[in-house]
Formats: C-alpha cells, sequence, structure tokens
C-alpha cells in the first residue's frame, strides 16, 4: 500500500464554510480531543507540489510526434490544448524515455460506457441540447489525427445521455470565416422553439470570429444538416480585443426587456474577462461597455458559462430564470491552467453585470471553486427541458504522452454528464451527480459490510474491477495519528494482486492551524501505472461535511478513467490512468485504512457495469426515428 505521505492532496480550496458553525466533522465524531499536529499535512502538500515540479523533464518520445508539435499547432491558432508535456513526472530512471506500450495495453484504455467518437482526437462539448425526443451531443473533432487540429462539429445523438449514435458532421471548416476551425459554441431555443446555434470560427487569417447557423430542416428531430447564416461572421474582435482572444459564445438569456444576451470570454493583458453583447435576431448585437465579471491575473478565460440555480427547489433552471430565489454561476475554463473555475454570485440584469458572493474566492482564483479538482475542462451546461434538470458535460482529456496517444488512434473522452444544484445546505457550493441514466447499465451488484482496522488493506472480492460503480459511506472510530485524525482511507481502484499498480481515491481528514478538522477527498494516481511517460498527480481537495452527515463517495471507473464524488457531488475528481498489469481480469479492487490507530467501518455496495451501445450510424435505417417520438 502507498505510504499515507503520498496521499495528501496537492490541488485544494478555500474552506467556503471555514465561516460557518456548521463545519467539519460531526460532534460525534469529533470524539476524544486530537493532540498531535496535523500541519504537517499542509507542508507536505506544499513539498508535493514542489516535488512535482521539480522532478520533471521532458521525455524523449520515440513515436512520430515531436512532442512540441502539439504546442506550436495550437498556438499558432490561438488556442492551447493538450498541455502534459511540461509536466511530465517521470517515475523511474529510463533516461526519459517513452514506455512501450503495446496494443494489448492501449486497447484496454477505451472506455465503455463514457462518450468518445471510434477514433482520432475530440475537445470541447458544444451545443448541447434536447430536440423532439433526442439529446443532441455536438463535440470539437479532428477527423484526421489523434491530435488537435482541423476542427470540426461531431455529432451524436441519444435518447438517455448514455447510449449514442454518431451521426455526420454538424459543421466543418469550408468558409473563409471557420477555415481554421468551427470552434466551440452553444445553442439556444427562441420563444417559438425554434434553434440557432452560435460558434467561434476561425478564420483565413486565424482571427476568432462568432457565426451564426441555424437547422436545415427544423421538423428533422436528427437535425442532420446546419445552415450557416450568408451574413456570416456576426461579430468580430472588438476594438482592444486581440485577433485570437475572442471565443467560445454562450446560450443566450433573455433581458427584462425581452432582448437575448451573450457573454464571450477574452482577456485584456492579463485581466480575464467576458465581454456582453445584447440581440434580437441574433443577427446584429449591441455591444455593452462594462463586462459581465473579470478577474485580474487569471489570462484568457474560454468556454465561459453563466446559468441559474435555485437556492430552494431540486430542478434545473432554464438559462433565462431570474429572481429572488435564484442564484447565478460564472464559470470559465482558463486557458493558462486548464481549469474549470465557477463561482456563485448575483446578477444584474439593468447592465449585464455578475458579482460573486466571495470575492476572495472569485472565479479563477486558485483558491476558488472548481467543478472537479482532477481533469475535467472546456465544459458546458445545458437546461434539459424534457426533465427539467441542468445537466453538465466536461472535456476529459489524455494524462499520457500524445505518441501514446497516436498509437491508440485515439485521444480525448466526455465526462458521463452531471447534474448541477446549488447545495441547498450550505447555499456556497454546486452539488454534481452522475444523471440517473447511468443506473440502466447497472449490473449485478455485491452489498458490503467491512471493518478495518487501522493499516490494513483487504481485497474486495467483486470479480474484474474496470467497468464498476462503487457507492459507500463510512464511519471511522476516531483516533489521532500523525499521518491525520482520520485516515485516509478509501479504496484502492484498478490495482493488480500485488498492488504495485493501485489509483487511491480516498478521505483524508486533518487538523487546521484554527484546530478545526478538516476533510480532504482525493485521488492519487502516483501509483496507477509502472509507465513513465505519463503524468500521475494527486488531486484532492476540500470537501464540507457537515453535522450529521457521513462521510460518502461514489467512483465510477471505466477503463483508463475514475471519476470520483465526494459527499453526495460537493467535491468531485476525475482522473485518467494507464495501469500496465492492473488490466482486463487483472483489475483488483481493494479497501485500504491507512490510519495508525483509527479503526473504519464501510458499508458499500459494488456495481459491475455494461457497455454503453455507442456506435457510429451504419445505414440511413440506423437514422429512422423510432414512432414513439
Ligand atoms: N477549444 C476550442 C476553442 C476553445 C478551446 C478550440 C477550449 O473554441 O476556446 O478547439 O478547449
Amino acid at each position: 500500500m502507498a505510504s499515507s505521505e503520498s496521499l495528501l492532496p496537492v490541488t485544494s480550496q478555500h474552506d467556503p464554510l471555514s465561516e460557518s458553525s456548521s463545519n467539519s466533522i460531526p460532534e460525534t465524531r469529533r470524539g476524544k480531543p486530537i493532540h498531535l499536529v496535523v500541519y504537517s499535512g499542509f507542508l507536505l502538500i506544499a513539498l508535493y507540489i514542489t516535488l512535482i515540479v521539480t522532478h520533471t523533464r521532458p521525455v524523449r518520445t520515440k513515436g512520430a510526434n515531436d512532442e512540441k508539435t502539439a504546442a506550436s499547432r495550437a498556438r499558432l491558432a490561438g488556442v492551447s490544448e493538450k498541455s502534459n508535456d511540461h509536466i511530465w513526472k517521470i517515475s523511474d530512471d529510463r533516461e526519459g524515455e517513452a514506455f512501450a506500450w503495446n496494443n494489448t495495453m492501449l486497447s484496454w484504455q477505451r472506455t465503455a460506457f463514457h462518450f468518445q467518437p471510434e477514433k482520432n482526437w475530440m475537445n470541447d462539448p458544444d451545443g448541447p441540447l434536447f430536440y423532439k425526443g433526442w439529446y443532441h451531443f455536438f463535440y470539437q473533432y479532428n477527423p484526421n489525427a489523434a491530435v488537435w487540429g482541423d476542427i470540426v462539429w461531431g455529432h451524436a445523438v441519444s435518447k438517455d445521455l448514455i447510449h449514442w449514435l454518431h451521426l455526420p458532421f454538424a459543421m466543418v471548416p469550408d468558409q473563409w470565416y471557420d477555415a481554421n476551425g468551427v470552434w466551440t459554441g452553444s445553442a439556444t431555443f427562441l420563444d417559438d422553439g425554434s434553434i440557432v446555434m452560435l460558434y467561434t470560427g476561425s478564420t483565413d487569417k486565424f482571427v476568432q470570429v462568432q457565426n451564426l447557423a441555424y437547422p436545415e430542416d427544423p421538423n428533422d428531430p436528427l437535425l442532420l444538416k446546419w445552415t450557416k447564416f450568408s451574413g456570416n461572421p456576426v461579430l468580430e474582435p472588438p476594438p482592444g480585443i486581440g485577433d485570437k482572444d475572442f471565443r467560445d459564445p454562450t446560450t443566450a438569456w433573455k433581458t427584462s426587456d425581452g432582448k437575448w444576451r451573450i457573454t464571450i470570454g477574452s482577456k485584456i493583458n492579463r485581466t480575464g474577462i467576458s465581454l456582453v453583447y445584447d440581440t434580437v435576431d441574433f443577427k446584429t448585437y449591441e455591444k455593452h461597455d462594462i463586462l459581465l465579471h473579470h478577474v485580474p491575473n487569471t489570462g484568457m478565460w474560454e468556454c465561459v458559462d453563466f446559468y441559474p440555480v435555485s437556492k430552494t427547489k431540486h430542478h434545473g433552471l432554464d438559462t433565462s430564470v431570474n429572481g429572488p430565489d435564484v442564484r447565478h454561476i460564472v464559470k470559465a475554463s482558463m486557458d493558462d491552467t486548464r481549469i474549470d473555475h465557477f463561482a456563485i454570485g448575483t446578477y444584474y440584469d439593468s447592465n449585464g453585470t455578475w458579482v460573486p458572493d466571495n470575492p476572495s474566492i472569485d472565479v479563477g482564483i486558485s483558491t476558488g471553486l472548481r467543478y472537479d479538482y482532477g481533469k475535467f475542462y472546456a465544459s458546458k451546461t445545458f437546461y434539459d427541458q424534457h426533465k427539467g434538470r441542468r445537466i453538465l458535460w466536461g472535456w476529459i482529456g489524455e494524462s499520457d504522452s500524445e505518441a501514446a496517444d497516436v498509437q491508440k488512434g485515439w485521444s480525448s473522452v466526455q465526462a458521463i454528464p452531471r447534474t448541477v444544484v446549488l447545495d441547498k445546505k450550505t447555499r456556497k457550493n454546486l452539488i454534481q451527480w452522475p444523471v440517473k441514466e447511468i443506473e440502466s447499465l447497472r449490473l449485478r451488484s455485491k452489498k458490503f459490510h467491512k471493518k478495518i482496522g487501522p493499516g490494513t488493506v483487504v481485497p474486495v472480492d467483486v470479480g474484474p474491477a474496470d467497468q464498476i460503480d462503487i457507492e459507500a459511506d463510512c464511519e471511522t472510530s476516531g483516533g489521532a495519528t500523525l499521518r491525520g485524525a482520520l485516515g485516509p482511507f478509501g479504496f484502492s481502484i484498478l490495482a493488480d494482486q500485488s498492488l504495485s499498480e493501485q489509483t487511491l481515491v480516498y478521505f483524508y481528514v486533518t487538523k487546521g492551524k484554527d484546530s478545526k478538522l478538516k476533510t480532504f477527498f482525493c485521488t492519487d494516481t502516483s501509483k496507477s501505472t509502472m509507465a513513465n511517460d505519463v503524468v500521475k498527480p494527486v488531486y484532492g481537495s476540500f470537501v464540507p461535511v457537515l453535522k450529521g452527515e457521513k462521510l460518502t463517495m461514489r467512483i465510477l471507473v471505466d477503463h483508463s478513467i475514475v471519476e470520483g464524488f465526494g459527499q453526495g457531488g460537493r467535491t468531485c475528481i476525475t482522473s485518467r490512468v494507464y495501469p500496465t498489469k492492473a488490466i482486463y481480469g487483472a483489475t483488483k479492487l481493494f479497501l485500504f485504512n491507512n490510519a495508525i490507530d483509527a479503526t473504519v467501518t464501510a458499508s458499500f455496495k459494488v456495481w459491475q457495469m455494461n457497455s454503453a451501445f455507442i456506435h457510429p450510424y451504419s445505414s440511413v435505417d440506423d437514422l429512422v426515428v423510432p414512432s414513439s417520438t
């Protein structure tokens, strides 16, 4: 088992509840006073960051791709994409040579129930929507290679957000205003139920402009054909904004005077900004002099998202909903750090501005809130009017080398779509949870109730453990240890029998300078593979645990992706892992408790997961809409 020191989190966040009396571990679990100093945890976090940064050096790849290619290709176009090259963590002394992946290992990495195209590169989700009985998913796609470039809009449809049918590309670069890529965009439903799509085009001169498109045939539930507006582009970079700093229009929302409003990410020097435009017809626009929001020193804001969440109700809200019962979320994807940050605040319809509740955890601030403390970027929500919920899509890139992506022939998956609501208990964070439909893939299950003593690791007999869903709640006997007040304890997943490869998803409870206990939810990928050409971070963040709550976690394991949800989705961590031995029938599941003197009682259920049906349409018959819709 990994030493507890290696289980400390590297990513953390400000405790948004620190002023709250309901913060931290329930009284019942405080039990005996905790004597031992655990500030060392925070020191070790800093040390860990230092280690990861200092123990890095470039890998000499043997594959066809010069690793500098990706960065320069995207930089030329004015975006960045795969950002692993400068942060390789070399775990052995092979003089920086990339690991010799074979096809058996690489084939195993392909996921079974996450959305991915058949081959090649995918990035951002685009324009998700529900129309005439079908969920539509568009995405950034390179039809020619497993690396970013030549971007078109891939398109797939689903009845349930789980099983997908790949359709022909929705839009390709066939005009001067999108000759270098049909980039990210969003859908808006107009009052009559028709759809408009706004997207960024990278022009023949690499200028970022906004374009309008709409379905050619509104009666077609599959929305197979898209017409680009003859007057495109509808927006060009305004004075003061760089040609390559103007992208990713949001879904539009209604103003109180009946206009439509959108926001577009940009930057001025190092200040990340979100520009605001009003329109009535989506063809001509009026720019606001003031911004929706801006935060100094955060760099370019990509894929801004703006939406309301209810303070009291559990369902999602359409983007135009406003009022006293509503808080507004601003999310921006930080081009510099590849992190999706959001904040909760108040939107002012009169001038189109938004103000965060707590400026110290503003959008893009390193101590601020993230959708996910692992790998999760360029996300986008949409309002699912069919089921009255807001759903979040997020692009999960690879943590391996570009050479390995080229060898396996594909790169990136999408996270399982998540419902997103305001946490009604804290009102200071969001709750994300995999859509209910994913449970339709659950096959046979086993229930466990295990009491495990300190320093123990026990096998969990579920058979092959590379396609599973785990739901667990844990209690501990308490106790103070050098390694932390409670834990770390949790699951060792994608492990081989000897635990030479394992990924740890766990809770860790520490005592801060203020003597308050703080719970972290973490994923440690540092031992996830013997391969050296993989980024293997320890991810972790504070998770609010309120009085009377048990510690709970959910983990979706699907080959090379692991999605963890702490405390019902208050803190989420997605990671990509690439074992070399713990694959196919050799993948095992273990439960561990690495505390010195606390016993953990865990009740959990593990389901084997079926594969989703995700395949390309093969003939027009595949595209015939069932009569029930
Ligand atoms: N990806 C798109 C851009 C966006 C970036 C290009 C974010 O529109 O800013 O593929 O990943």
